[in-house]
């Protein structure tokens, strides 16, 4: 059975309708039109890093996806300790934290009227505990803000594939909105395959959405399409380019297929998409996504996470990265160091904005274009760039050229590009700089002023 998901794509996201290609043509009028997102998308995307846990039975049977028969006395975690993972999730520069409160066997993180696969069945805390309750009162004290994922496809119930499903799944969600207070993200995961009868689902799509806007408002609710964050199009973190936060949902349809098509919208957006919904970018830190004894000492490197980091963040999306605690219920050592050294690597590339509070212009040239500049008052040899557009007001730049300009004036290009949106970082091959310029070559609609930040190369 494969590992990668196959994709089915939230319903409801059709209904909010496909609308025309803005005409180039109309450039102005355009900028009416465009999709800006909501408050509660744009504080997701500033949240740039968010931190995945996948723990479960699977983490006490070395299993990936679990059948949905594992025996809940086996979950039984020797030193849980929530706290733990959110104090490295603070630490590597998370914001946020996302739980597999029910993964794709049906056992529950959380004791649930709904079923009795749940801790409240093992022996863990004398089937007293509650890993969503420690979870959430341990992002809050490291003050991260608290997601959930909560497997739509559930291997375990005997009501999986009838419309007693609807109620069960419906009444797991809400426990789970009621209890743990604001909750920020809903992850709605895109495997579905058969339930215990052999049976198949189709999800109530709708429903589930106008609960969580009922109960959780200022949620975002990620699935592969949607509604509020999409998937990238793929599970190695690494978001497309271009890439347009706005999609048009006709091209990622109910019931999704593994199209060329579908993967193409997901990883790019669409320019002209009348509706704004980004991509989230995942990947564990390790090749599974639960933890396995066998992988601790093969972990992603710091040049690896570096990589994912310029191809998600820098690409305009938001990464999300999973650290999978162990039977102990802590994030395993090697793990807790990687985060470390991979943050102050890091902290180390982003220290010192040299552009930050210098003099800058920007000029219009047309309905389209516009040249942006900064003088960065000192020569210093740039290594990286960060560009950003005020998303609020919609994603525009659609082409860009980024120069350079050493003290002897001599502009030289460093970069091409096509989409900038929240944030687009640029390698540029270190040199001493003393002024940056970006050409905005064309956009969707006027472009407005742009974010730019130089950091220095490290010694190379
Ligand atoms: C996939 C799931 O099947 C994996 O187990 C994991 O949860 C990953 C994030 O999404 O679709």
């Amino acid at each position: 059975m494969s590992l990668s998901r196959r994709r089915f794509i939230a319903a409801g996201a059709a209904a909010l309708g496909a609308g025309a290609l803005p005409h180039r043509a109309a450039c102005a009028d355009a900028a009416n039109t465009l999709p800006r997102p909501t408050p509660q998308q744009l504080l997701w995307q500033r949240d740039e890093l968010a931190m995945f846990v996948h723990f479960g039975v699977n983490t006490f049977t070395d299993r990936e996806w679990g059948l949905g028969n594992e025996n809940p006395a086996i979950f039984n975690p020797t030193a849980l300790d929530a706290r733990q993972w959110a104090r490295s999730a603070r630490d590597a520069g998370a914001r946020a934290m996302i739980l597999t409160a029910k993964h794709h066997d049906g056992f529950c993180l959380f004791p649930t009227k709904t079923t009795k696969h749940s801790v409240a069945s093992s022996p863990w805390r004398g089937g007293k505990g509650d890993v969503v309750r420690e979870f959430a009162d341990a992002c809050r004290a490291e003050n991260l803000r608290v997601g959930l994922y909560c497997s739509p496809w559930d291997r375990n119930s005997p009501v999986y594939g009838s419309a007693r499903y609807d109620d069960f799944y419906h009444e797991q969600l809400s426990e789970l909105l009621t209890r743990y207070g604001d909750i920020h993200e809903l992850w709605f995961d895109g495997a579905n395959g058969e339930g215990p009868n052999g049976r198949h689902q189709t999800y109530d799509w709708p429903r589930i959405h106008a609960l969580v806007r009922r109960l959780q408002p200022n949620a975002v609710m990620y699935s592969d399409a949607g509604p509020d964050v999409r998937w990238c199009g793929n599970e190695n973190g690494m978001a497309g380019y271009p890439n347009w936060a706005m999609v048009n949902p006709a091209r990622v349809p109910y019931p999704g297929a593994d199209s060329p098509e579908v993967s193409d919208a997901l990883l790019h957006g669409d320019a002209g998409g009348r509706v704004w919904r980004p991509a989230e970018a995942d990947v564990s830190i390790r090749p599974g996504w639960f933890h396995h004894a066998a992988e601790d000492d093969k972990l992603k490197s710091v040049e690896t996470l570096n990589e994912i980091w310029f191809h998600s963040v820098g690409h305009n999306s938001k990464l999300l990265l999973n650290v999978p605690p162990t039977r102990e219920g802590r994030f395993h050592a090697n793990d807790v160091a990687r985060l470390r050294e991979w943050r102050a690597a890091r902290n180390a590339l982003f220290a010192r904005d040299l552009a930050a509070g210098k003099a800058s212009a920007w000029r219009k040239t047309g309905e389209r274009g516009a040249v942006a500049e900064v003088d960065l008052g000192t020569v210093a040899r740039i290594g990286v760039v960060r560009l950003g557009e005020d998303i609020e007001r919609g994603q525009r730049v659609s082409n860009y050229a980024l120069h350079g300009a050493a003290a002897d004036g001599h502009w030289q290009e460093l970069a091409q590009g096509s989409t900038i949106g929240a944030c687009k970082l640029e390698r540029v091959a270190p040199q001493p700089l003393r002024k940056l310029r970006v050409t905005v070559l064309d956009a969707i609609a006027p472009p407005l002023p742009l974010r730019i930040s130089a950091y220095p190369a490290g010694a190379d």
